[in-house]
């Protein structure tokens, strides 16, 4: 990707197809004076910064191509820190291309994939955490995780870092002074606060760190998968759950083979279902493939949904099964669902079937069948499954949250630096030592800030946005 910043790049900036209204956005040094060309209706050379100018976009041959508004913001008071002017045209297929087109012809060139972004980064009017932070919620998939992201974008997060980073930096500053003057034996440097800022890294980084799971399930959504022996109502289940037919449901046992996946939104956070081959001893090659990535999938399951037919019960395996996941060391969240409730009899009149599973404590009985029609029914499921992560999102601090994997192993270098430093100080080992665990520190800090850049990196960060981004 290019980041000469002289030339003047446009593109549109809404999504394509039938729309309102569309906005092509021009930036660069000559960004005003490109629209003003084709512009009729105001003197856009003229024009004041933050200002709006109804008129038309007019082509090479003079033939209006659309009526439209030009917003007009002057270096460095723009989202770039370049002039920029963004033209709200028609939407649609045509409107947008042509007017997209008549700027190129009088001097823009298209933009790649995140360039305006990547201008506004280089111009410092926003640092490469909170960039990424654009790219997140643009893609954002859930009301969290657009929340988190939205923070990011805020700054506070980037804030935390760079006031650690400025005090490690003067720290550091002050031991290399030293090293100028290890003759004299002098320390610049006061060690007592460099014990304390130590600390405080650490305890900044740690408690960043331990969100980064929490951040990893905000943005890839949480993994539930249902499973169950065939003909247990797994696929119906799911059916209900994301409320359309996704997946086939028979009466034959061994329906479903292929893994079957849909996402709902549930309390703000994405969960990504999975519906699984019931699970059996078979001698069907294709049911069996079916089984072995069932089996895989609760593996690595968040939560595993275990469905069975109440009128069947638990079987000993199952049973067995169940114990083994509930056992304390196991990772996967278990929620058994007693399924069929409305073709067994509950006595009691309260909805708990009179053959209630023993050996198992909790079960949710429901009907996934009647849940397809009455969406109420599958609320206590839906809770159970909010609580699986409410923990986690009620401890952690939204403007703080590690949604990103580069950072997350920034931050890890980050800590076993400071760690280092800190081994080192207690050793009593020279200033010029420990500066080189401070400069490291830096480094990973300032990769995640951008202060420290390679092309490499940047280009890789950037291409994920889209065009006009
Ligand atoms: N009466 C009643 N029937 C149900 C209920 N849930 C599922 N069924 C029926 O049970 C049969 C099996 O349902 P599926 O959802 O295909 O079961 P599955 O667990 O996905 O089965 P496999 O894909 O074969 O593993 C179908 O005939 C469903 O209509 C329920 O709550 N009540
Ligand atoms: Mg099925």
């Amino acid at each position: 990707m290019t980041t000469a910043t002289t030339d003047t790049i446009a593109a549109q900036a809404t999504a394509r197809g039938r729309a309102a209204l569309a906005i092509i956005r021009t930036s660069g040094p000559d960004a005003i004076s490109v629209v003003d060309q084709c512009f009729r209706g105001a003197d856009l050379a003229e024009a004041e910064s933050h200002t709006a100018h109804v008129g038309y976009i007019v082509d090479a041959d003079g033939e209006d191509v659309d009526q439209v508004v030009v917003t007009i913001f002057r270096a460095p008071r723009s989202a770039t820190g370049e002039n920029v002017a963004e033209v709200s045209c028609h939407g649609g297929d045509l409107a947008p291309k042509l007017v997209l087109q008549t700027l190129l012809a009088h001097g823009a060139r298209m933009a790649e994939p995140g360039e305006f972004t990547q201008r506004g980064f280089l111009n410092g009017k926003l640092d490469l955490a909170q960039a990424e932070a654009v790219a997140d919620l643009i893609h954002a998939s859930s009301t969290r995780a657009h929340q988190v992201s939205l923070q990011h974008l805020q700054g506070r997060y980037s804030e935390q870092l760079n006031e650690l980073r400025e005090e490690l930096l003067d720290l550091c500053g002050l031991m290399e002074l030293e090293i100028d003057f290890t003759e004299e034996d002098v320390e610049f440097a006061d060690r007592e606060r460099l014990e304390e800022l130590l600390g405080r890294a650490a305890s900044l980084l740690d408690t960043l760190l331990a969100t980064a799971d929490t951040g990893e399930t905000l943005k890839d959504g949480v993994r539930v998968v249902i499973g169950g022996r065939p003909n247990a109502g797994k696929s119906t289940l799911l059916n209900a759950l994301v409320g359309r037919d996704r997946a086939i449901v028979s009466a034959t046992p061994g329906t479903t083979r292929d893994e079957i996946e849909a996402e709902v939104e549930i309390d703000g956070v994405l969960f990504r279902f999975v519906d699984t081959a019931g699970l059996r001893d078979t001698t069907d090659q294709i049911e069996a493939e079916g089984v072995r990535r069932a089996e895989r999938s609760i593996e690595q399951a968040d939560v595993l949904i275990y469905v069975y037919d109440l009128q069947e019960g638990l079987d000993a395996e199952e049973q067995a099964f169940l114990r083994d996941v509930a056992d304390e060391s196991h990772a996967v969240e278990t929620i058994v669902v007693g399924n069929k409730v409305d073709l067994v009899e509950t006595p009691s009149g309260d909805g708990q079937p009179a053959r209630a599973a023993e050996v198992v404590d909790d079960v949710l009985y429901l009907s996934a069948d009647a849940a397809r029609r009455d969406v109420d029914a599958l609320e206590p499921l839906r809770d159970r499954l909010a609580e699986t992560v409410a923990d986690q999102l009620s401890r952690a601090d939204a403007s703080l949250i590690v949604t990103n994997q580069r950072h997350r192993s920034h931050l890890q270098s980050a800590r076993e630096a400071i760690q280092n430093a800190r081994n080192a100080l207690d050793a009593g080992v020279s200033g010029d030592l420990l500066t080189l665990d401070l400069r490291q520190a830096l480094h990973e800090l300032g990769s995640i800030l951008g202060t420290i850049t390679n092309e490499d990196v940047l280009g890789q960060i950037f291409s994920r946005f889209c065009i006009g981004k």
